[in-house]
């Protein structure tokens, strides 16, 4: 079959309570047949923090396709579009980066290791002596794995002793981690994927699942059309895939204006105290603060939340009473969330209306505050984004001197004087030039970060020395001082953690091409270039191999909420990911956290001792103590307030920026899959019906979209966006592999967007700004935008989007296996899941 055209492939309906049945999806690279195939090696995807486990089909030593495991707890055996075509064909791109680079005379030229290395060294010892620690930034991924997250975090806050380190994952899940320590103490996904065997509605909160976790939309689907469906509620101001199966579930479809999800969910939460569906009880036990809530959010009557946010107040309530009428309810929440405004309040606002009805650690009963990229979760954990390794609190003398005597280095080399810099801060000391050497490793900021001109200024300047580690020479790459050539997916070993904690192994298959080098052995090569020892001055970094490196990770989180110390390479070599945590009494990891109410909030475990949300001012820890929470979590609200760029008369509309299936963020990989690439080979926005009629704009025409910050030239889709509101994917860069952008004109959506971000979680906002949209020429044909997806067009004859013969898939269903390291689920009878208690920390 064809997956392009058939994104989410066949269903396999099932009944509620039910084992989601196998199926094993594969795609080989054209003209390769599965008897060439000479060694299947296990892995689990990166393009996604859905985790789906598969194995690589390895040909010549080369990558030549992919095909999923029947016995994973996260997929059963299913792929996505972009784990089929996109996941590992870019790796025999010819463009790959085999060298190392470094400017000399103002161009990037060849090099060898020992020259790169020595010129960083240089540098970084140089600024180490003039201006000390704090000339060092660290700005990392969410898709390296676990080894390479904390040697580097080690290096950082043990080498070099900076606070300036921090992923990309600050513009992608830093809220959900944000929201996770506000509600519940620490960082950690409460709920499980397997909530959605159980549940009776589904709420995704600003979440396109259908494009962006395509199998868990699958897993969705095959309860939305079994004969007994959960509801489906949707909060998007698209009519994505999502809103459809919200109308065909008798559920709802809320379209919010974009930047008010705050006073919806306000709305939603009075109505769960005004119809008494709150379980008082319950939350009397483990819950604190809910009279200030009510009181936060008294004045957001249906008919007020309406009219902020431009919905039906009927509708606000029908989707208030399935909330509340509902017994087991699965909510998801993402960067309609995370990247608009008032977003770690609006996230919090989500885990507020379970605690309210008491609907957390049990079966359906869930949360999962999604996360975006494949590892952004090991960012977090491991200390690579700034935070304590471990979910450990920086304003904990306990925790810092815990990890001190793990590392054998003094207590003061750790920086915990203050809070970890946020990247939109180093970014800012990188203008400055404060920040001297900027590492920048596997993202590529100049598209993906907002305000592009900005972005490009930062790097392009003399101020700052930067050194760029990547796969390719990105639109970032080719502003650094020193490039270095990675190993990507498959041609190194390391461990990575899914949405739902579930660990995977992915074992190298291939060797790089030229001297590329995993992120591993570049981050070991520096720290040995610079020799840092510890207290006993012996070499700080004890490790040399991916496996050294997780052991001495285990450790490190042990007695965490992140407990990795039940496993080890070889468990993780068996039939499934395990999710953490993994220890020796719950050797088969742990599904669900919070089952037995007790949360993560005391004192001297939590870490946070959190933020006003409506301003992100501090609490301190006297009056953190003073709560005396003792394992109760936190309801907490704000009130709405309106977005810091509303639409005028300059600027009448309203941007918003996202995703679409086919496209993994800068395309560095998906763009290099012809089936991806041709399925959406260049950018566009998205308009509404009746401001493209007023605006004079017919699908395909050539337009204008401005903000106060830049502008962009691309084609327009009539489609099924709010009125008001205009969409711009943000995956197109300068780099156009097939010249399809002719003209040259600027098509990058962070042209527009502002250096804004969240109080609490210091996430940018992504998804509100305000622009206007102007027509320039008429269009020779449709928009080059998707038509099996939210893009859809409105109406017209647009040719529907179809892959080529090259995107031949194959999906078998398979003997549904048992799925072993699921402690809640057990499997009585064939297909029948009987509950368990799962096991929870007290
Ligand atoms: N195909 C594909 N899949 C991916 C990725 C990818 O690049 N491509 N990237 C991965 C990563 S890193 C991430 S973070 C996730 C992101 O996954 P998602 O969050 O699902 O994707 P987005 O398209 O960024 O945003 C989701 C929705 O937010 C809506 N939205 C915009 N503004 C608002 C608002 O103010 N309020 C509300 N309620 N909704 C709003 C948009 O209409 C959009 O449909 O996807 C992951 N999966
Ligand atoms: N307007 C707008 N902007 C956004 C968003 C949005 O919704 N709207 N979403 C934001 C979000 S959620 C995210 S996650 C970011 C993503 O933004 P980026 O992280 O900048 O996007 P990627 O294209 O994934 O960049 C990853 C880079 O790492 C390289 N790479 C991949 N694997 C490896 C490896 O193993 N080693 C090394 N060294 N390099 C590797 C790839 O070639 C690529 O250049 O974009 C953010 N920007
Ligand atoms: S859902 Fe995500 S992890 Fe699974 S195959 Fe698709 S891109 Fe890969
Ligand atoms: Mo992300």
């Amino acid at each position: 079959m064809d997956r392009i055209a058939d994104i989410w492939g066949p269903r396999t309906p099932h009944a509620k309570g039910t084992v989601w049945p196998a199926r094993v999806d594969r795609h080989l690279e054209e003209g390769v047949a599965e008897e060439d195939v000479e060694r299947w090696v296990r892995s689990a995807c990166v393009l996604c923090s859905n985790g789906c486990g598969c194995e690589i089909a390895v040909k010549d030593g080369r990558m030549v396709g992919v095909r999923g495991v029947a016995t994973d707890v996260v997929n059963h055996g299913r792929l996505g579009p972009k784990g089929l075509y996109g996941s590992w064909s870019w790796a025999n791109s010819a463009d790959r980066l085999t060298r190392p680079l470094v400017r000399e005379n103002g161009r990037l030229t060849e090099t060898d290791w020992e020259t790169a290395m020595g010129r960083i060294a240089e540098v970084s010892r140089w600024l180490l002596a003039e201006k000390g620690p704090l000339s060092h930034g660290f700005y990392t991924t969410g898709q390296l794995f676990l080894e390479e997250y904390y040697t580097l975090a080690v290096i950082g806050k043990a080498g070099l002793g900076t606070p300036h380190m921090d992923g990309n994952t600050r513009l992608c899940t830093a809220t959900s981690a944000a929201a996770f320590k506000e509600s519940f103490g620490t960082d950690g996904q409460p709920g499980s994927y397997t909530d959605i065997e159980h549940c009776d509605a589904i709420f995704l909160f600003g979440h396109n699942m259908p494009e962006t976790q395509t199998v868990l939309w699958m897993r969705v689907l095959d309860r939305t059309r079994a004969d007994d469906p959960p509801k489906v509620v949707c909060v998007d101001p698209r009519r994505t895939k999502v809103a459809e199966e919200a109308e065909r579930t008798g559920g709802v479809h809320l379209a919010p204006r974009v930047g008010t999800n705050m006073a919806l969910m306000n709305g939603l939460t009075r109505e769960l105290f005004a119809g008494g569906w709150v379980d008082e009880e319950w939350v009397g036990r483990h819950t604190l603060g809910v009279e200030e809530l009510r009181e936060t959010v008294e004045p957001y009557t249906p008919e007020e939340t309406a009219r902020i946010c431009g919905v039906d107040a009927g509708d606000v309530r029908r989707a208030a009473r399935i909330f509340g009428e509902s017994e087991r309810v699965l909510s998801t929440v993402l960067q309609g969330f995370y990247q608009s405004h008032q977003a770690t309040a609006a996230a919090v606002a989500v885990h507020n209306l379970h605690l309210l009805r008491g609907m957390i650690g049990r079966p359906g009963a869930g949360v999962l505050q999604m996360n975006g990229q494949p590892t952004a979760q090991n960012t977090r954990e491991c200390g690579a984004d700034g935070d304590l390794p471990g979910f450990r609190n920086w304003s904990n003398p306990a925790h810092v001197r815990e990890l001190a005597e793990l590392w054998n280095v003094d207590e003061l080399t750790i920086p915990h004087w203050a809070p970890p810099t946020h990247a939109m801060q180093i970014f800012r000391y990188a203008e400055q030039g404060s920040v001297g050497l900027l590492w920048i490793s596997a993202t590529n900021p100049v598209v993906s970060m907002p305000e592009s001109s900005r972005i490009r200024k930062i790097l392009g300047g003399d101020q700052c020395f930067t050194v760029v580690q990547d796969l390719f020479l990105t639109e970032t790459a080719e502003l650094a001082d020193v490039v270095l050539p990675a190993a990507g997916w498959g041609e190194k070993t390391g461990c990575y953690t899914n949405v739902n904690r579930t660990v995977h192994l992915s074992e190298k298959a291939v060797e790089p091409p030229g001297e590329a080098r995993s992120d591993l052995d570049i981050f070991l090569m520096y720290a040995d270039a610079m020799d840092f020892r510890d207290r006993d001055g012996a070499p700080l970094i004890k490790w040399r191999t991916p496996e050294e490196a997780f052991d001495a990770w285990r450790e490190c989180s042990r007695g965490r909420p992140c407990d990795y110390s039940g496993l080890s390479y070889d468990k993780l070599r068996g039939p499934t990911g395990i999710p953490w945590p993994c220890t020796e009494e719950h050797p088969e990891g742990t599904d669900r956290l919070y089952a037995d109410g007790v949360f993560n909030t005391d004192p001297e475990y939590c870490e946070t001792y959190g933020h006003d949300l409506l301003t992100g001012g501090t609490v301190t820890p006297q009056e953190y103590r003073a709560k005396a929470p003792a394992g109760r979590a936190h309801l907490k609200g704000a009130a709405y307030v309106p977005p810091h760029e509303e639409p005028g008369e300059e600027y009448p509309l309203l941007y918003t920026t996202g995703r679409t299936v086919y496209h993994f963020h800068t395309r560095t990989k998906t763009g290099r899959s012809r089936e991806l690439n041709r399925a959406a080979p260049d950018a566009w926005v998205e308009l509404s019906v009746p401001d493209a009629r007023r605006l004079g704009i017919a699908e395909g025409d050539r337009v204008r979209v401005e903000s106060p910050r830049g502008a962009i030239e691309v084609r327009a889709r009539i489609g099924h966006v709010r009125e008001g509101a205009v969409f711009a994917p943000f995956h197109y860069g300068r780099w156009d592999p097939d010249e399809v952008a002719t003209d040259g004109a600027p098509r990058q959506a962070n042209e527009l967007t502002m250096t804004i971000w969240d109080p609490v979680s210091k996430q940018p906002y992504f998804k509100t700004a305000a622009c206007r949209v102007v027509k320039v020429a008429d269009g020779d044909g449709p928009a080059p935008a998707p038509t099996t997806t939210a893009s859809e067009p409105a109406g017209g004859s647009v040719p529907p989007t179809r892959g080529g013969p090259e995107a031949d898939t194959s999906a078998e269903p398979t003997a549904t296996p048992d799925y072993p390291c699921d402690p809640a689920v057990t499997h009585e009878a064939p297909g029948h899941i009987a509950e368990v208690a799962a096991p929870g920390r007290s």
